[in-house]
């Protein structure tokens, strides 16, 4: 008997050497089918060094302990937030930003980065993804960085952390066991070189106080989530996300004719609601005095409405220019007044990723020119002249009494 135990155990230990080396060229003809990218998983998990396989159970890694809810879920998500008692504490120089400049959601981030400033007074670089290709329809292999091996795309950048050539390869630095997709927007921590989230409502809300401290008094002070509309803020989220941020997608990526026709209708049904509780409020932002998480949530979806989720994602029962006179407005106000907002848009990145990339709705891939202007201009500042429009289609109208 002892004297086989080596022996098995040499036998066992050659078998995975070379079942691992099998499968470490694996990554490289993955074409995205769902077996090989499991066998990918176990291929970057059995490659993997044991602190990265620990960091993903919540283990001590640099002498920080990384909570169990930070990196976990079926979907293989990251949660972290910066707080002062760690491990992810607010610091100078230590965080980093990616985005695509297309991506409604990663817009949300950007904008509390411009906003706060947080490159000029924390140090929040930000790297770009292009706008596309994004590879096939399962995601592989992903975003690209402007690298030397590849075409050069304005306002796309490197990958100013690690020269890296696709975004996945971020991804699989902070956990080799990854399975999940490879979204933008992340936020990158330097210090313990890993991902502390990836999820865009949480960096919107923890983005615009996690850096208070180290910042000056007066831009400490903004906030987004101001304590006396925090309640009106919560209510309005759930719908507003669910029928408008989503809500063109689920019209958009409906797979036939039923399912769009009633998906259409929520993008509208939102608006509608959207438009009265701005009229009310009289300006110069969605609830009033103060910018809030609800305009850039809006600000996000509205922006990209009728230059690619009108006729792209068929969301054509109106568009904001012409249906909706307070909200677009309140458009033209916050991108031809607020640099924060119109920093982080770029027409060309957004009108691409969508119309060249998503070739089962556009398969000749060509983009539309209109509409002209992007943004209309010439704000009314004063809102008691405005009268609220909106979408009569009576299912539309059906639906608006049924929110919030
Ligand atoms: C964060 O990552 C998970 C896993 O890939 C993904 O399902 C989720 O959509 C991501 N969040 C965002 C906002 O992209
Ligand atoms: C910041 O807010 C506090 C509390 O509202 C206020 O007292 C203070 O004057 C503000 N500081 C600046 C510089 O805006
Ligand atoms: C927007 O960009 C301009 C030009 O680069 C810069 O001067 C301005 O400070 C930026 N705005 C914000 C809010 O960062
Ligand atoms: C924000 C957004 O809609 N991004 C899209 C860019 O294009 C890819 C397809 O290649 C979509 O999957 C993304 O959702």
């Amino acid at each position: 008997m002892s004297s086989r135990v080596p022996l098995y155990t040499f036998l066992v230990t050659v078998g995975i050497s070379v079942l691992a080396g099998l499968l470490t060229a694996l990554p490289y003809y993955n074409d995205g089918h769902p077996m090989l990218q499991r066998l990918t998983s176990i291929a970057h998990f059995i490659k993997s060094p044991p602190t990265t396989r620990m960091m993903a159970t919540g283990a001590a890694l640099d002498g920080a302990t990384l909570p169990s809810s930070w990196h976990t879920g079926s979907d293989d998500s990251f949660h972290g937030r910066i707080t002062a008692d760690g491990p992810f504490q607010p610091e100078k120089d230590r965080y980093h930003l990616y985005v695509g400049l297309f991506c409604p959601f990663a817009h949300r981030a950007n904008f509390v980065r411009e906003w706060k400033q947080l490159e000029a007074l924390v140090g929040m670089d930000v790297s770009v993804v292009k706008p596309y290709p994004r590879g096939n329809d399962k995601g592989w292999p992903g975003w690209r960085f402007n690298h030397k091996d590849q075409d050069h795309y304005e306002g796309a950048t490197e990958d100013k952390l690690f020269g890296s050539e696709y975004l996945h390869e971020v991804y699989f630095k902070a956990d080799k066991d990854y399975k999940g997709k490879y979204s933008v927007p992340v936020l990158w921590d330097k210090k313990l070189g890993t991902i502390v989230n990836n999820e865009s409502a949480e960096l919107l809300r923890d983005l615009q106080t996690a850096f208070n401290g180290l910042l000056p008094q007066e831009m400490a002070n903004r906030t987004l989530y101001p304590q006396d509309q925090q309640k009106e803020i919560d209510a309005i989220e759930p719908w507003l996300t669910s029928n408008l941020n989503a809500g063109v997608y689920k019209a958009g990526f409906a797979p036939n004719q039923e399912a769009y026709s009633k998906m259409v209708l929520g993008p509208f049904a939102a608006l509608n609601k959207l438009e009265k509780i701005a009229h009310s409020h009289g300006g110069p932002y969605l609830l009033g005095r103060d910018l809030t998480e609800i305009d850039i949530r809006a600000y996000a979806t509205l922006i990209r409405f009728d230059t690619v989720y009108h006729q792209h994602f068929k969301c054509n029962l109106a568009e904001i220019r012409h249906k909706y006179p307070v909200l677009n407005n309140w458009l033209k106000h916050m991108y031809w007044d607020h640099s924060a907002f119109q920093n982080t848009t770029d027409f060309r990145h957004i009108k691409e990723n969508y119309t060249k990339s998503m070739l089962d709705i556009n398969p000749k891939a060509i983009t539309p020119v209109g509409p002209w202007p992007n943004v209309e201009e010439g704000y009314e500042s004063d809102w008691s002249k405005l009268q609220p429009g909106g979408v009569d289609m009576p299912e539309v109208v059906e639906l608006e009494k049924t929110l919030g």
